[in-house]
């Protein structure tokens, strides 16, 4: 019984699905190279709040599943593993950039010249949704 009313309790949280205070997105973009590669999608995260915001994943309509990755290099071999949260620091900042951390668009439905919505979503229940410029395999022009 205790159960089910703290798990009604958290409903209206949960439900709020506006962006963590202070936090905000710079230069997104995704790298697009063929239908059935994985993309790529890198940018950088702001958080100029007094509390972290910790990521936990991200969702797309253009990607399929779109996983958070970090790319490690190991014994001069390039591997990518997932990643189940990145914490932005308050008062700081993370770049998800290449050879580092990243988002992954597992199936990706795009065009190179468009554009594709991402939310963010943050442990709070909070979400972040921006949307990134879709470039070619040598990146940003
Ligand atoms: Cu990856």
């Amino acid at each position: 019984m205790r159960k089910t009313w703290l798990a009604l309790g958290l409903l209206p949280a949960l439900a709020w699905a506006g962006p963590p205070a202070g936090v905000s997105v710079q230069h997104p973009w995704v790298r697009y190279l063929l239908p059935n590669i994985p993309a790529g999608a890198y940018l950088t995260l702001t958080n100029n709040g007094d509390t972290q915001a910790v990521l936990t994943g991200a969702h797309s309509p253009a990607c399929g599943m779109l996983m958070l990755h970090e790319s490690v290099n190991s014994g001069g071999t390039s591997m990518m593993m997932a990643v189940s949260s990145l914490t932005v620091p308050a008062h700081g900042s993370i770049a998800l950039a290449e050879g580092g951390y990243h988002l992954m668009c597992m199936q990706p439905k795009m065009r190179v010249g468009a554009e594709v919505p991402i939310t963010l979503d943050f442990q709070d229940g909070t979400s972040l949704d921006l949307t990134a410029p879709v470039y070619g395999p040598s990146g940003a022009p």
